[in-house]
């Protein structure tokens, strides 16, 4: 077995492990990442598209923020459409200037892979048997195979950066975790397509058909999603079925602009709200959807993964800079405040913008009269500009929290 070290040892080469590795380096603290499958894997997983103003900072933060500001697309505002009637929330307005910025979680991960590559950083793809040891001693470590070799990674700490189906949530005893989970009754068939958006801005739509988002990726490129069933496979639908029915669903303009053509990729992805509790065991950190999972109604999930970056950041930063290891101890909580905040409006907004049949959807309430119920909260939020500022505030980000 060859052994190697580092200051940190980072699991995952997604955008959470690739955004700390870089804002790592910038402060000069020496880290590798560990990554189970190849870039080009990761570059092909097509997930988030928007960006809250404290990820974009993040990014400036890191020093890999050039594409981003030349390509990505601001958005003052967004569109929530009712049974085709549209009521536009105002973000820039609403929220005192903060904004979303368009742009692909694809590119991000691109543009930070690039950043990492050409300052000499250690990325070990294709890495198997991956699994964190010690993590309660001070001299924690990760063993994997790479390239036909064993490898034993010596560190100060480890970041979990490894996803959901990831080791590192494993790595704490289950009698430590407490998991919190609401798995619904439906999922989102997603659809990319080189076409121009539909509308300048994004737009939920609530339908009685059942909800769909229209969202782009550029002037040229546009995402687009559909409620289904989770008994519905991608097979089932052909683009031009998906087409025909995203335009029942979208207000009548939108509909009426949607330009249609050949799907680049087309899948469905289920809907869960998952948090595990805490993100924290020894010198081992959960990041991102290490660590949650929201639906991405609210198009939080990349974002909240930005936050716990810029947390663990701001932490390791004041452990090597200041040499206060014992601030390593409020990470948790100060991650899952803002998770929390994130999972209850990506929640509150998939209660509120879908349909829920039959379903028990909550408060033992069965689906038919917990949709009305929703449907109400949903009249009184966008009729009231308090409403509308309340869903602007946790759209655009709430601030992030600096370690005391
Ligand atoms: P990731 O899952 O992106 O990355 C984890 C990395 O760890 C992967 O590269 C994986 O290969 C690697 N890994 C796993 N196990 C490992 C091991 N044992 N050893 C080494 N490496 C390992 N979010 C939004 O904000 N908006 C959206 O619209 C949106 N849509 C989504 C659609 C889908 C289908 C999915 C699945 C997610 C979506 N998300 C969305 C959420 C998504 O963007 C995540 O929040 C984001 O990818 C989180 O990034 P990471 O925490 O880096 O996790
Ligand atoms: C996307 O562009 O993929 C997207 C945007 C906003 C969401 C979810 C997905 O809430």
């Amino acid at each position: 077995m060859k052994t190697i070290k580092t200051q940190v040892a980072i699991i995952g080469a997604g955008p959470s492990g690739l955004l700390l590795g870089q804002l790592l380096h910038k402060q000069g603290i020496d880290n590798i990442i560990i990554e189970r499958v190849t870039g080009d894997y990761v570059l092909g997983r097509i997930r988030a598209g928007i960006l809250e103003q404290g990820f974009v900072d993040l990014v400036r933060e890191a020093g890999v923020a050039e594409r981003m500001d030349a390509e990505g697309h601001v958005h003052e505002g967004v569109v929530i459409s009712v049974n085709g009637q549209d009521h536009r929330i105002n973000l820039k307005e609403l929220t005192g200037g903060d904004v979303v910025v368009c742009y692909g979680q694809v590119e991000i991960t691109r543009d930070l892979m690039e950043a990492r590559a050409a300052a000499g950083l250690e990325t070990l793809y294709e890495a198997s048997e991956v699994q964190p040891h010690d993590v309660k001693s001070d001299s924690p470590y990760v063993t994997f195979s790479h390239a036909g070799e064993e490898f034993r990674l010596e560190c100060d700490y480890i970041a979990g950066c490894d996803g959901f189906h990831g080791v590192s949530r494993q790595t704490i005893p289950a009698e430590i975790r407490t998991e919190h989970e609401r798995v619904y009754p439906f999922g989102w068939l997603g659809l990319l397509a080189d076409t121009p958006p539909c509308h300048e801005e994004l737009i939920y739509a609530k339908s009685e058909r059942g909800f769909a988002l229209a969202s782009q990726r550029s002037a040229t490129r546009s995402r687009y999603y559909i409620q289904v069933p989770l008994t519905d496979k991608v097979e089932d639908w052909s683009d031009e079925a998906f087409w025909d029915e995203l335009k029942k669903r979208l207000p009548p303009e939108a509909a009426a602009n949607m330009v249609t053509g050949p799907s680049l990729e087309k899948s469905i992805a289920p809907l869960r709200s998952f948090v595990c509790e805490p993100m924290q065991y020894g010198n081992l950190f959960l990041v991102g959807d290490a660590a949650h999972i929201v639906p991405p109604t609210g198009a939080k999930g990349l974002n909240l993964a930005a936050s716990d970056v810029a947390t663990l950041y701001k932490i390791l930063t004041r452990v090597y800079k200041q040499g206060d290891k014992d601030c390593t101890s409020q990470y948790s909580e100060i991650a899952l405040r803002r998770v929390w905040h994130g999972e209850r409006f990506s929640w509150w907004m998939t209660n509120m913008l879908h349909n829920f049949g039959e379903e028990i959807g909550g408060n033992g309430l069965d689906g038919q009269t917990f949709t009305r119920f929703m449907e109400s909260e949903l009249d009184y939020f966008l009729n009231h500009e308090n409403g509308r500022r309340v869903i602007a505030e946790q759209y655009v980000g709430l601030p992030y929290e600096d370690p005391k």
